[in-house]
């Protein structure tokens, strides 16, 4: 496998000015003849092209003949002109057998395109480097009622529409949609009283599923005005969504391409979650016109520049949408799920990667959610002040460029005047760093000592300290009696408080950097912390470790119970945070809890001390469970926003509870429900008992053909089945007429659904890994993006007893030495064996 590496970067040999484009679309064989501008350049003509028929090629009119070969073309120097010349290839594409989800593709009547990272390669040859940037206009003829591509369009007729985006971009925004489609209509005038056009264009019959994204829409665009400053560029902004893609969503210039399930919710078909994951990807996919599109990446190593500022802006407009400390929690809990995971283990890579095989391997939650902390952790530093002072910046000058993590750390330097050549090692170091503190009182002072290591990751054996923000307070039995924020730049150092006893101290309040915390206090810390800490984070984070206590050692469950059982009748409280707080650690993050103590993790004994925890909380609540529940639930009509989801969050949780004993008040609570979010939580617990079948045959019979809702009946059976029921119910699910393993969201659902339900996927005998194998290897024959990732399932191999390390380890190898393995799945399995 040939290995890119950051240190060969090079700029491109030619630049280019214009593209223009036509396509003649048909599905087997679509037409692309691709115009080129390029500019004054040195050296041969090297161009990327993937599955594509060379029809003809000329440079200013003359015909040539490139030397062509399995990733594209090249054009010897001497066959150049000295001068600016004009390349026209013709090129013929299969998108109906393009099984990719790259480039373009044809699926249930619609032409769609998926241009990042290296999909545009797929369509035409061309420099698809993100560093080579043009202005594209894009001629597309077809016998179809909607043909769509980047900017604004210039002209149409039957079978034909012209579109002209006057900002240069690179090819991995590029994008086309043509097909019957249908749209809703709004509109949005910007600061400078510009009005922009906003479609969202869907099948026929989903229109009444668009008000919500169509609202966040809006909602983002004025956030980032009035956050950012920073305005939409075009007379349109179009958003399509489509039932057949690998990623949630992308941000093609002016046309928003997107997975339906973050563009249709309605109260009935989505819950409370969907509503949220909308409101965050169109959020997401809107702020990247200016982080990302407007200002975008030199080359791929670079990924984090746009995808960790843009995570960590669509975070902030949810938190400014609803509860900050929540969607905080929310956001944490993600992080630790995913990243952390992914930086205990063999996929292990800095948020700035320094070689990869397959870049959409990268696409990852380092580069992601680890990449959104950094940013954060950037503003804790120099201030809020300071970081807007920073992103002025980060605009004024790079706009319209192709940039690096360097230069925005020297914007950042450059407005703020610190010091960041430590920070730098964020984003070079792979690993999440360890961090203690202790505490002591000694005449009149509390002392705490902060200590930093971080563990070894694949390829970085040695690490250095890193600077770690670190929000603290401290309790007394009246509240708090000092708080502050302490950057720890060494591997050991002090604060000092001058109290008049022993305080407790709490401390990486807010979850201020993305480090593992261990906590050197005396017993009794985090009930305090837990019962009355000022930060909500770490109230919510006191209650974890209290339950880890009990989850991942032999601790004891009361003084857990206690506390939670106090937050939950604090009606002060916000119901979301009580619904979080009165909620365990998932197994996955049981097991990371056990593998941090060095300890191996037995997947069955995880279930059992998860379910005994369960069921001690339940007889401790008794009949309170039902009655708080009932009197918590909100009536009238569903709303996604407000209090309402909260409230439902908690009264779900404490029906979850209940019904573990009397699983008749989870059919009265199905009976009742008038939304998605709580049929869901009502259905639940009867899929956990075994005693869901009447009910699961009526949820099919209703929703057969809304696809996004049958996805979750699929998800909710292999998740939530009994651990020694759920594969075989997996496996007759799988020969069940509406599963479609080739459309990804399907696929996920039911298989990503079984590897979530963890003693069911680690089963002892194996059982599990092999039915993966065999997915991951029918998958990567069709889809191997889809596969390379789902593969990620096994990266914890090394948590477990040799019996089943040795089980995972067969499967890997299996996949490996498989014939004809992807690249994308061939370096997945090999970074995990390493
Ligand atoms: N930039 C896209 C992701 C593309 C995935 C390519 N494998 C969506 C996003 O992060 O906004
Ligand atoms: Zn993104």
């Amino acid at each position: 496998q040939s290995v890119i590496r950051l240190e060969d970067y090079k700029p491109f040999s030619h630049p280019v000015s214009t593209v223009h484009l036509t396509f003649h679309l048909d599905p087997e064989a679509t037409r692309v003849r691709a115009e080129i501008a390029f500019g004054v350049g040195t050296g041969d003509l090297r161009l990327d092209g993937v599955d594509l028929d060379l029809l003809s090629a000329t440079i200013d009119g003359v015909p040539v003949t490139p030397i062509c070969d399995e990733d594209g073309l090249t054009v010897a120097a001497a066959d150049l002109p000295d001068g600016p010349f004009t390349w026209v290839a013709e090129t013929r594409i299969d998108p109906a057998r393009n099984t990719t989800l790259e480039g373009l593709y044809h699926r249930r009547d619609l032409f769609i395109t998926q241009c990042e990272a290296e999909g545009f390669r797929r369509i035409t040859y061309f420099p698809d480097r993100p560093d080579v940037m043009a202005v594209y206009t894009v001629r597309i003829e077809g016998d179809m009622p909607v043909l769509l591509s980047n900017g604004d369009l210039t002209g149409s007729g039957p079978g034909w529409a012209e579109w002209h985006d006057p900002w240069r971009k690179p090819s991995y925004l590029f994008a086309l949609v043509a097909g019957d489609l249908r749209s809703v209509e709004d509109s949005f005038t910007t600061m400078s009283g510009r009005d922009v056009t906003l479609k969202i264009w869907v099948r026929d019959g989903d229109r009444g599923r668009c008000a919500y994204a169509m609202d966040a829409l809006k909602r983002a665009m004025k956030w980032d005005e009035d956050t950012y400053g920073l305005e939409y560029d075009l007379d349109l902004f179009q958003i399509v969504a489509v039932d057949d893609f690998n990623a949630g969503a992308m941000e093609n210039k002016g046309l928003n391409v997107f997975n339906s399930k973050y563009v249709l919710a309605s109260p009935e078909t989505a819950t409370d979650a969907d509503f949220d994951g909308v409101e965050s990807v169109i959020a997401h996919e809107y702020f990247h016109n200016w982080t990302g599109n407007r200002i975008t990446c030199r080359d791929w190593f670079q990924l984090s520049l746009k995808e960790g500022l843009t995570v960590f802006r669509d975070q902030c407009f949810s938190a400014d949408m609803r509860s900050a400390p929540v969607k905080r929690i929310e956001d944490v809990l993600r992080l630790r799920a995913g990243q952390f995971r992914e930086d205990a283990g063999p996929l292990a890579h800095p948020v700035r990667p320094e070689s990869y095989v397959e870049i959409n391997n990268f696409y990852t939650a380092t580069v992601y959610e680890k990449g959104a902390e950094l940013i954060r952790m950037l503003r804790e530093i120099v201030g809020q002040d300071a970081y807007d002072a920073a992103l002025k910046l980060y605009f004024e000058r790079h706009d319209g460029q192709a940039c690096t993590i360097e230069d925005w750390l020297s914007v950042f330097q450059d407005a703020t005047g610190h010091d960041l050549s430590q920070f730098r090692r964020w984003y070079h170091q792979a690993g999440t760093p360890r961090l203690t503190v202790e505490d002591r009182f000694e005449e009149g002072e509390t002392i705490l000592t902060f200590r930093q290591t971080t563990p070894p990751t694949p390829g970085q054996p040695d690490k250095q300290p890193v600077p770690i923000p670190i929000r603290w307070g401290l309790l007394d039995d009246k509240g708090e009696v000092a708080n502050g924020m302490f950057l720890l730049s060494e591997a050991e150092q002090e604060v000092r408080v001058k109290t008049a006893a022993r305080t407790v101290p709490s401390v990486l309040r807010g979850f201020s950097a993305p480090v593992i915390l261990e906590q050197k206090g005396q017993p009794g810390d985090a009930g305090v912390r837990l019962a009355r800490d000022t930060d909500a984070f770490n109230r919510w984070e006191a209650g974890r470790t209290l339950a880890l206590d009990v989850l991942a050692g032999d601790g004891d469950p009361a003084p857990w119970l206690d506390g939670v059982c106090a937050v939950l009748n604090d009606q002060t409280l916000d119901p979301a945070l009580r619904a979080l707080i009165l909620s365990l650690p998932t197994q996955e993050g049981i097991a990371q809890e056990i593998a941090l103590r060095d300890e191996t993790v037995d997947p069955d004994l995880v279930h059992v001390r998860h379910q005994s925890l369960e069921e001690a909380l339940t007889s401790r609540l008794g009949a309170d469970a039902m009655r708080i529940s009932r009197a918590i639930r909100p009536t009238g009509d569903y709303s996604p926003d407000g209090q309402a989801p909260g409230q439902r969050a908690l009264a779900n949780r404490l029906l979850s509870l209940a019904a573990r004993r009397e699983t008749d008040l989870a059919r009265e609570a199905l009976a009742q429900a008038s939304n998605m979010t709580d049929r869901l939580a009502a259905l639940a617990p009867l899929i956990r008992a075994g005693q869901a079948e009447a009910e699961l045959a009526a949820f099919h019979a209703e929703w057969s053909g809304t696809d996004l809702v049958i996805d979750k009946w699929f998800a909710m059976q292999t998740s939530l089945a009994p651990a020694h029921e759920a594969l075989d119910v997996a496996q007759r699910l799988q020969n069940h007429e509406d599963f479609t393993w080739t459309v990804p969201n399907r696929f996920r659902a039911l298989v990503g659904g079984l590897i979530s339900n963890t003693a069911a996927f680690h089963r002892a005998d194996g059982a599990g890994y092999v039915w993966l194998a065999d997915w991951l290897l029918k998958v990567d024959k069709r889809n191997p993006m889809l596969a390379a990732r789902m593969s990620a399932a096994f990266e914890t191999w090394r948590r477990y007893d040799e019996g089943r390390q040795k089980l995972i380890l067969d499967q890997l190898e299996r996949i490996a030495s498989a014939d004809g393995l992807s690249r994308d799945t061939g370096e997945m399995v090999g970074r995990m064996r390493a």
